[in-house]
């Protein structure tokens, strides 16, 4: 634990920017699901039998079996992270000049849809964008929307259709087995490949289970076997459902696709059984798919995330709805209306959340969302949030009542909050390293 003293010099050595901090100047770390699970014992067990041998490693091998049982993808490329697997995707599958359509952005995704000379076009439904819907899948993708592109530029320049489970981004909402069937008829009629982002798709396969109709007695993995068999291929982060500190991978089904990316693997990650993990990595993944899969993981995980979601909800705390299913994200245009998106509000509100009590989160808004290429402009997205992300099996209820309570405080004095101006911007991906100054 810090002094307010202490971490009011922090943050603003850190130039207000949460990603700057030190984890050791932070009491409850929200900033991220990504890596920060709990290993179980199985997992850590699972460490002492890494083959480290540079070509071939046993725990390969378990990966790919695992990733064929539960996923069902006839090959796998193992790679370092989530990005690592995006940029080996997009470099293949995009030529210049192509568009990408998603249901909503993730910042890597787009970023490296853009370098390989991809325009990304979002086809989400409008309610994701509504903070205040309660519509059950604000994950799914409006075909009409869909549609429209593919009339306008012709399906030869869809490479594919980026479909997320769980859309980080809206909130972390899942889409239906109904609209991915739309969406599969949709696609085959002309002839483009669904690419999953399946991380965080155990889970969505979990609010599949609990909203939709005829799947209540499906299990997880069942549902996810299911969603997979519509999906050409995925990009994974690992570090996300699969329980582990680091590890992602590419799957997919046609051959071709499959030697280009072997191809391309050994040039920016490693060789193809490994891509820059170690074979203890991989074991712990081969692991974590197991856990990550059952009924009683994802009821605790989900469980949480929406005890403390209640909680705030029931102190009149504005928050995106439905709760999602791995953090809680509020809504800052009801949080602080007085600032303009242009002063960067929810990078405000997170550095405040520091200051009051250590607790780390994340901006997702209008700094996340980056300039447009074409005019330059910042892009002031619909959602400006500050995301409270919930670390898999590492905090207790407990640690959400600290958390419930130092909202509310900073919440009561919410008047006083004021915007930031950005002072240093860096070229990609700039929430990571921006650095920021009180507006005086
Ligand atoms: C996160 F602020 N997510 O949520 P990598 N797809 C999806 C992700 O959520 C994701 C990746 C691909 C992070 C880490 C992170 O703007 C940010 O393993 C749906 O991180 O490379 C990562 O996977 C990329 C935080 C990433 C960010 C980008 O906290």
């Amino acid at each position: 634990m810090t002094t307010r003293e202490e971490r009011e010099q922090a943050i603003r050595e850190a130039g207000y920017n949460t990603f700057l901090t030190r984890s050791r100047d932070t009491y409850i770390d929200l900033l991220t699901d990504s890596g920060t699970a709990a290993m179980s014992d199985k997992q850590w067990a699972g460490l002492m039998l890494g083959d480290e041998a540079y070509s071939g490693s046993e725990n390969f091998f378990h990966l790919e079996a695992v990733i064929r049982e539960y996923y069902g993808y006839k090959h796998l490329v193992p790679t370092h992270q989530g990005r690592g697997a995006e940029h080996l995707m997009s470099q293949i599958l995009i030529e210049p000049g192509d568009y990408v359509p998603g249901n909503m952005y993730f910042t890597t995704t787009r970023l490296h849809q853009e370098l390989a000379g991809g325009t990304f076009v979002d086809v989400i439904v409008d309610e994701a964008h509504d903070p205040m819907s309660t519509f059950q899948f604000k994950g799914n993708v409006d075909i009409s929307k869909l549609d429209r592109l593919v009339q306008e530029v012709g399906a030869k320049r869809v490479p594919y259709i980026s479909l997320e489970g769980n859309v980080n981004m809206a909130g972390g909402q899942p889409f239906s087995m109904a609209n991915l069937r739309e969406l599969h008829s949709y696609c085959r009629k002309h002839d483009i490949p669904i690419m999953l982002d399946a991380t965080r798709t155990m889970e969505n396969a979990w609010f599949i289970r609990e909203r939709e109709d005829g799947y209540a007695d499906k299990s997880v993995r069942e549902i996810l076997r299911e969603i997979c068999d519509f999906t050409d291929g995925c990009t994974m982060s690992a570090k996300k459902d699969l329980l582990v500190n680091i590890g992602g991978f590419f799957a997919c089904n046609d051959d071709e696709l499959f030697r280009r990316a072997q191809n391309l693997v050994v040039v920016y990650e490693g060789l193809h059984t490994y891509g820059g993990l170690t074979g203890r990595d991989m074991e712990a993944m081969t692991q974590g798919v197991r856990e990550a899969a059952t009924e009683d993981h994802q009821v605790a995980r989900i469980g949480q995330v929406r005890y403390l979601g209640e909680n705030l909800q029931r102190a009149g705390i504005p928050i995106v709805t439905p709760i999602g299913s791995h953090a809680i994200f509020i809504d800052v245009r009801r949080f602080l209306p007085h600032v303009d998106q242009d002063e960067y509000p929810a990078q405000a509100l997170a550095a405040e959340f520091f200051i009051e009590s250590g607790i780390r989160t994340m901006e997702r808004g209008n700094v996340s969302a980056g300039r447009d290429p074409e005019t330059g402009k910042n892009r002031r997205p619909a959602l400006e949030l500050v995301r409270l992300a919930i670390p898999r099996r590492v905090y207790t209820q407990a640690h959400m009542d600290v958390v419930t309570e130092s909202v509310i405080d900073v919440y009561k004095r919410r008047d006083e909050i004021r915007g930031l101006k950005m002072v240093y911007e860096p070229e990609y991906l700039r929430f990571f390293q921006a650095r920021f100054e009180p507006i005086t």
